[in-house]
């Protein structure tokens, strides 16, 4: 795979095309970020950006996770000193998950948040966002349902880190796209440049294939999860014969969350699955590729039920390492 199709890889968008082939023509020594606000464990959706991270280790990036502590407690995760034990424990986790060590550095926010120089330039950038552009970037981010000033500050910050953390390509799942597009449009405005970015997808709710995955409703994945817990939540998972599933009778879009998983998740961390299955009912099937595996789960080749026990194997082997740094 030629660096531009593993930077890309499983990618929702980016933010352009034209600056990531400039990126992947000169990827050594340049630099990704993402960065999580420090609250609970890591879960499906942590781990879904740290795969395009592993990538981009691979493609030559050098990379930095920010544990945005400020960054949760403006949004209410709790107080600072809660937050920051909870980030050093996210770091542990990360590292467990397969993030290679030493090409990996992890800042906190009040690293650098809290410096005279950061804080005039965010109110700088304070004076060129409106309001109403501030809320519209947290819409699908923010904790609560009122909007608080705190909350408006936060992606203005967001956008003013990419800046100090000197990063040259940015990462975040597509909740994150609104806070980009205001990053792209407003620090020129200090006189930095627009930031190129990247968003993966994110995962259909598991239970009925509806809206989004989180960690706040509905059921998620988690490296607290037990090997029994993962069997569980993959069985009662939303897994339709097809990639395409038809909407809800109120019009409702529906995805397979089991095939998403599937392809964001287990092919890119492992070259070749295997289904185990009786010799009785045809023995194993093994696939190389996701494609193969979606196309025999549309094809009845392969049954959703075998296919829900594999997916609970793999996603129970990537979350070993790092449940056991949690007991
Ligand atoms: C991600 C978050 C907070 C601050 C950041 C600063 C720079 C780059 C990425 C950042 C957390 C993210 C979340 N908004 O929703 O978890």
């Amino acid at each position: 795979m030629d660096a531009y199709d593993l930077i890309t890889r499983n990618a929702s968008e980016v933010v352009t095309e034209d600056e990531v082939r400039a990126l992947a023509d000169d990827s050594e020594g340049k630099r990704a970020y993402v960065g999580y606000e420090p609250s609970g464990v890591l879960h499906i959706g942590h781990m879904l950006t740290a795969n395009k991270l592993i990538d981009l280790q691979a493609a030559g990036f050098k990379v930095v996770v920010l544990l945005a502590d400020v960054h949760a407690y403006l949004n209410g995760k709790g107080t600072f000193e809660e937050i920051r034990q909870t980030a050093e424990r996210m770091k542990e986790q990360f590292i467990a998950y397969g993030l290679d060590e030493s090409q990996t550095e992890f800042v906190l926010g009040s690293e650098f948040q809290l410096d005279e120089s950061y804080v005039l330039d965010l109110h700088a950038l304070e004076l060129e966002t409106t309001l109403s552009r501030a809320e519209r970037a947290m819409a699908e981010i923010k904790s609560g349902d009122s909007v608080t000033v705190a909350q408006a500050v936060y992606p203005i910050m967001q956008a003013l880190d990419i800046v100090y953390l000197d990063v040259d390509l940015a990462i975040g799942g597509m909740e994150q796209r609104k806070v980009h597009m205001l990053a792209r449009d407003t620090l020129p405005s200090i006189n930095e440049d627009a930031p190129t970015c990247l968003h993966t997808p994110l995962i259909a709710d598991l239970g009925s294939g509806i809206g989004k995955m989180s960690s706040s409703k509905g059921v998620t994945i988690s490296m607290e999860d037990s090997t029994e817990d993962i069997e569980d939540k993959v069985n009662g998972a939303f897994c339709p014969p097809t990639a395409d599933p038809e909407p809800t009778d109120d019009g409702e879009e529906r995805e397979n969350p089991v095939l998403q998983i599937f392809e964001y998740h287990v092919f890119p961390r492992f070259e070749r699955v295997v289904v185990e299955r009786p010799d009785q009912y045809g023995g194993n099937l093994e696939y190389d590729d996701y494609e193969s595996l979606e196309a025999d789960l549309e094809s009845g080749e392969l049954h959703p039920a075998d296919a829900k026990g594999a997916l609970a194997d793999y996603l129970d082997e990537l979350i070993a390492p790092g449940r056991e740094k949690i007991q």
